[in-house]
């Protein structure tokens, strides 16, 4: 674990970038750039979530993959000075690094080296807000741990001339630590399934929180934070600091209309997101499943921006499938599209909610759309619950307005101005009690 708590890290992110390859000598494609200084910005945008102070950035064209160092040895150099310069101690790598090139780096660098999977899972790792996220992040993070045991083994066992069969001690203390790993994946695995068993209470947990939640979601750098902050900064309320203490990334908002709602800020999209971690990034998203509004944050400028929107609904789309969907299924009609970074843009603005997070831009207009997405298609209901129902009184508290409450007896009847797609929601809540014999054993 990168320690950031002490004094701020100087880091450098390095990206080794291989070209398409092409042939010849002649000078790379401007979208070639372009892309390469897209990725660039992703991977400081991620090192920089780890909060780390980023003091050097270099991008290094890759001729060919060395097996010792990726980089080539003039690269190899030049950033060791630079790196010196700057005081730097950790560098990132945006690039699959194998263990002997992650160490032989750190020897020559004289610093510690992560390589993007290892940033990945930092950051997922101060991210994971439930416990099976939590499982989740410390599993990928067990698996690439093990992976790169049996690939620093097969290296030992190649630098022995290919006769493996000779035990050395490396070999053996690899043998346990593997074992170790490997007893360690079992109970996390059988931990995970005993915490999806029930999930369904902790999601009902969150829904005690008594305002609509709009649930940010994007790739990296699109501008989340900063139109987190943008719309929180100006209006902060009181009782916000509350929400501060517990969690930097909820905080209350005021829309213009009066209503309260809560802004969450989620983990970011990441461009070519390797696959070991593609599970653990989705519990890292489950948040969104209880957002009344999944605000979709694109950044308008960004080279790959409608692959990137496709990617982004592609794993939403995911998250509501199956019997272990995260999701309900009339998500799309929670989405929301913001098209942001369009002061960056020249005259002709894309059709849709443009706005600057930077410059303020567009800020009221999403505000009020936000307003009157939470506000559309009311309807007038009663509903009689039991009063020891408070899962579902507390929904209808958080997702409806509450217009009179009275007691009939044993229950409630509870009249609410509610919106029709919050409405079918809640119809398919069971009843108290509906659900006691699956999950009596967890309580
Ligand atoms: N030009 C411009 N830059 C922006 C805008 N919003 C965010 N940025 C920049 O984009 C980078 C990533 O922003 P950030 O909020 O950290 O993105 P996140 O990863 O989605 O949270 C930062 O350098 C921001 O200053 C915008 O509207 N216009
Ligand atoms: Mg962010």
């Amino acid at each position: 674990m990168i320690d950031a708590a002490r004094a701020p890290t100087r880091a450098a992110v390095i990206l080794p970038y291989e070209r398409p390859a092409r042939g010849g000598a002649e000078a790379p494609a401007p979208g070639t750039v372009r892309a390469a200084e897209a990725r660039l910005a992703e991977a400081v945008g991620l090192a920089a979530s780890i909060g780390v102070t980023i003091v050097h950035t270099a991008i290094h064209p890759l001729r060919e993959r060395r097996p010792s160092t990726l980089l080539g040895e003039g690269q190899v150099a030049a950033i060791r000075q630079a790196l010196a310069e700057q005081n730097v101690t950790l560098a990132v790598v945006d690039a699959a690094l194998t263990p002997v090139q992650q160490r032989n780096l750190e020897r020559a660098w004289g610093v510690k080296v992560i390589d993007r999977v290892g940033l990945i899972l930092e950051i997922f790792g101060e991210r994971a807000r439930t416990r099976e996220g939590a499982l989740q992040v410390e599993l990928a993070h067990l698996s690439y741990q093990r992976t790169r045991l049996v690939r620093s083994w097969t290296h030992l066992e190649r630098q022995r001339g290919g006769f493996g069969f000779l035990g050395g001690p490396g070999e053996s203390q690899i043998e346990i630590d593997r074992r170790l790993i490997d007893e360690r994946i079992v109970r996390i695995k059988r931990e995970l399934e005993q915490v999806r068993r029930t999930r369904g209470l902790h999601r009902r947990a969150r829904e005690r929180v008594p305002y609509p939640i709009v649930a940010l979601v994007g790739y990296t750098n699109a501008g989340k934070s900063t139109l987190f902050n943008a719309l929180t900064g100006a209006g902060v309320l009181a009782e916000d600091q509350l929400f501060a203490t517990l969690d930097p990334t909820m905080r209350q908002i005021r829309l213009p209309s009066g209503r309260t709602a809560i802004l969450s800020d989620t983990v970011g999209f990441i461009s070519e997101l390797p696959t070991q971690l593609v599970e653990a990034f989705r519990a890292t998203l489950e948040e969104v499943a209880a957002a009344d509004i999944i605000l979709h944050v694109r950044d308008a400028a960004h080279p790959d921006s409608a692959a990137q929107k496709a990617d982004v609904l592609k794993v939403l789309s995911e998250m509501a499938e199956g019997p272990d969907a995260t999701l309900d299924e009339d998500w799309p009609s929670r989405v929301l599209e913001v098209l942001n970074k369009c002061d960056l843009l020249g005259e002709e603005k894309p059709a849709g909610l443009c706005i600057s997070a930077l410059t303020g831009e567009g800020l009221p207009a999403l505000l009020a759309a936000i307003d009157e997405r939470l506000a559309a298609g009311q309807e007038v209901v009663a509903y009689r619950i039991p009063a020891a129902d408070g899962a579902r009184i507390a929904w209808l508290h958080r997702h409806a307005e509450v217009l009179s409450t009275s007691a009939e007896g044993e229950e409630l009847e509870i009249t609410v101005r509610i919106p029709a797609a919050a409405r079918a929601r809640f119809e398919r809540i069971p009843p108290l009690g509906a659900d006691l014999p699956a999950t009596a054993n967890d309580r």
